[in-house]
């Protein structure tokens, strides 16, 4: 009954960090897909081969109770896909609008920011989420180049703090009002530390813990669907529950470059 998080980076760690605050002593596998980090900066079609046939053996090899696809990314494009080649349950992880325009309700805030890979803020899913969830806010899209690799210098204990104020400065400038922004990238709450010391007046939103909730009940059904074939199958009980599991381990597992080549 374990989970499989998958990130072409370190960024899924964000969500791991989360989901293993509410599952502590579930068993997680950490797939990360370095050959071909970092997922912004690869097409469309790329992506839409490699994310479902790397999943795929991922699930075949490590047999997860549920796969969480910790990548906005790659879940605002390649989650239909996954869902229809897997046959466990998938979590996506995309940008925390709907949070945001509450958040802006509740404070009387007329707009807010989207902060994510240049591939996410331009993907229509993204249009859409804005559009469900959002009417009647202003939001203001910035897809970053380069905060992706500045979280994975962060975790290796550099110091980025001034990179990354010469870079996210203009943009906050730009826009005063703007003050609370969606973190819509699961690598950037790697840097949340930073950006709380830079800009303390706004509001840093991101989707770890609505995921970590969101695994934690689609792992108590998947389990209970899975503990009533097993049980059948095999004609014996058990429960199969969250928390029988007593360690945890991570593995890192590379990718080929070409799927297909
Ligand atoms: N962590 C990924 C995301 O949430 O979009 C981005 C990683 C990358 O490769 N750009």
């Amino acid at each position: 009954n374990s989970i499989l998080i998958f990130d072409s980076g370190a960024g899924g760690l964000s969500i791991l960090r989360e989901v293993r605050k509410k599952l502590p002593v579930t068993r997680f596998h950490y797939l990360m897909d370095t050959a071909c980090f970092p997922y912004g900066n690869q097409s469309d079609s790329l992506l839409e081969r490699r994310i479902p046939e790397l999943c795929k053996a991922a699930v075949e090899r490590f047999d997860p109770a549920v796969l969480v696809l910790a990548c906005n990314t790659a879940s605002t494009l390649a989650l239909p896909l996954l869902r229809e080649v897997l046959d466990i349950p998938v979590v996506g992880v995309v940008p925390a609008v709907r949070v945001a325009a509450g958040h802006c309700a509740s404070s009387a805030d007329t707009s807010f920011g989207l902060l994510a890979t240049p591939a996410t803020v331009k993907r229509p899913y993204t249009d859409n989420l804005i559009s469900d969830f959002a009417d009647g806010f202003e939001v203001h899209r910035f897809g970053s180049p380069l905060l992706v690799s500045y979280a994975e210098r962060a975790i290796s204990g550099e110091d980025v703090s001034s990179e990354l104020e010469a870079h996210l400065g203009p943009w906050l400038e730009t826009y005063p009002d703007m003050k609370a922004i969606v973190l819509g990238c699961t690598h950037y709450p790697l840097l949340r530390e930073e950006l709380e010391h830079l800009w303390p007046d706004h509001h840093w939103i991101d989707s770890g813990e609505a995921i970590a909730r969101q695994t934690d009940k689609i792992l108590r059904a998947a389990v209970s669907t899975r503990s009533v074939n097993i049980s059948e199958s095999r004609g014996s009980p058990g429960s199969g529950l969250p928390g029988e599991t007593e360690s945890h381990t991570c593995l890192h597992w590379t990718g080929r470059q070409e799927p297909d080549g």
